[in-house]
């Protein structure tokens, strides 16, 4: 690695090329890539390089970071929270003709619903459309509604905004908590049907409008968020189509443009292909490289590899410090719940009680929480550790300082384990 442990025009110009042809191949628009491309490329020149990654691979991890950062950025739910809409609420869905509008609310009803089972509860949803313009659309949202097991209303009126008018009413008369309105599609963006949804907003005044974009449209759906956005305005995109082949462009430009949070995906035609957003999966279909993926494991795996070499070390050494303590407590943690290690090591697992072993769970958080509140100085020498100083990193950490006591005995207790270990000459051969 000598000579290349800073990032440097010429140590990542290959990787660059490489990460522009997958944008570009994501269809993602040209000035979009390069400007995205100027401002990591910004960020990541003199960055030093990590022990055994090449600069390029280092350079492609900042770019996959950057890229999840800069697509989940105002998700309104982290991964893994279910999103809620708050009630009661008028749900309105607008975008191209086929984007997937009618399916897509199908979807979030059946979604919303199963949610609400999962509390022991039943929402009351209602689909209703405003969309006169094709004869069946109205049928189709009707058959949906049946299929997911909610509510559905025809109105009688046949002038859009009358209707809307007349299904709103219905909906409160009937205590209806989540009421989804469809809207008319046409083929291109065009003057008339953004007037009449300005209209119908006007008039329904929903909590939520979410623009629905077809996620292969790829480039296109650029200029049609857009122009929707200008026209009508929305709070929420939703991208469906993402099970298709593409490689998340649209995603991409639409967060560029709009920096609006993407609600879901659909990633099907059957009624529960709805996900939340993921922007790890989106950002690595991006890049187009299943390799990315890996790679960021390989760097971890490497971040990993130099701890172990941090601990041999303070092993050779005989003598640890605070934070080689609070590294080894991440080793273990990362290896899975204490009950999950012990009931690898013999005879100790039938010997706690799973009462003890969740308190050791705790008191290693603890414990790790406390080092990290402490100043690098302070990990490197304990001995710094007065009062004050105590007193400090208790506040930080929340914890009594006499949990800092605990800590600071327990890490005596290694030390002599590490002294030990030397006397003995093992420390080499541990990790062989
Ligand atoms: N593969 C796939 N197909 C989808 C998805 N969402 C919708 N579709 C399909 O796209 C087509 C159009 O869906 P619709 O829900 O009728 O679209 P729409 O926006 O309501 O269309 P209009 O009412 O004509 O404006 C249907 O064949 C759907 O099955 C998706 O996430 N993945
Ligand atoms: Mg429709």
């Amino acid at each position: 690695m000598t000579g290349k442990s800073h990032l440097s025009e010429q140590n990542i110009q290959e990787a660059l090329a490489s990460v522009r042809v997958a944008l570009l191949e994501a269809d993602v628009p040209v000035h979009v890539a390069d400007s995205f491309i100027e401002q990591v490329k910004a960020e990541a020149l003199g960055k030093k390089v990590l022990t055994s990654l090449k600069p390029a691979d280092q350079f492609i991890k900042i770019v996959y970071d950057s890229l999840t950062a800069f697509l989940s950025g105002g998700q309104p739910a982290a991964a893994g929270t279910p999103f809620s809409f708050q009630l009661p609420a008028t749900v309105m869905l607008f975008g191209l003709q086929g984007s997937g509008k009618t399916t897509t609310i199908a979807k979030m009803a059946r979604y919303i619903q199963k949610q609400a089972e999962k509390r022991g509860k039943k929402r009351q949803i209602l689909l209703a459309s405003v969309d006169f313009y094709r004869p069946a659309a109205v049928d189709q949202l009707e058959i949906l509604a049946q299929q997911v097991g909610v509510l559905f209303y025809r109105a009688t009126q046949k002038d859009p905004v009358k209707a809307a008018l007349e299904i709103q009413a219905y909906a409160k008369t009937n205590s209806i908590e989540l009421l989804f309105l469809d809207t008319a599609g046409r083929f291109h963006v065009d003057g008339a049907m953004l007037d009449e949804l300005k209209q119908l907003a006007q008039a329904v005044q929903p909590r939520y409008k979410i623009m629905v974009l077809d996620a292969m449209t790829g480039q296109e759906s650029l200029r049609v968020a857009q122009a929707f956005d200008q026209a009508v305005g929305y709070q929420y995109a939703l991208l469906t189509k993402m099970d298709s082949e593409v490689r998340g462009g649209a995603a991409f430009s639409f967060r560029y443009a709009q920096k609006k949070p993407i609600l879901f995906v659909g990633s099907g035609e059957k009624i529960d292909d709805l996900e939340q957003f993921y922007p790890e999966r989106v950002a690595s279909t991006i890049l187009g490289m299943g390799d990315v993926v890996s790679l960021a494991e390989r760097a971890q795996a490497c971040t990993k590899q130099s701890e172990q070499e941090a601990m041999e070390k303070a092993l050779q050494r005989g003598h640890l410090t605070l934070q080689d303590f609070a590294n080894q407590l991440g080793m273990l943690d990362r290896m899975g719940s204490l009950s999950q290690v012990m009931r690898y090591v013999p005879g100790l697992g039938t010997q706690l009680s799973p009462q003890m072993l969740s308190d050791g769970e705790v008191t290693m958080k603890r414990f790790r929480a406390i080092i990290g509140s402490m100043t690098p100085k302070e990990r490197n020498d304990h001995t710094l550790l007065n009062g004050a100083r105590k007193n400090r990193i208790a506040k930080g950490a929340g914890v009594q300082v006499n949990e800092i006591n605990r800590l600071l005995e327990r890490f005596e207790e290694s030390q002599q384990y590490v002294k030990l270990f030397k006397k003995i000459g093992r420390g080499n051969r541990l990790f062989r």
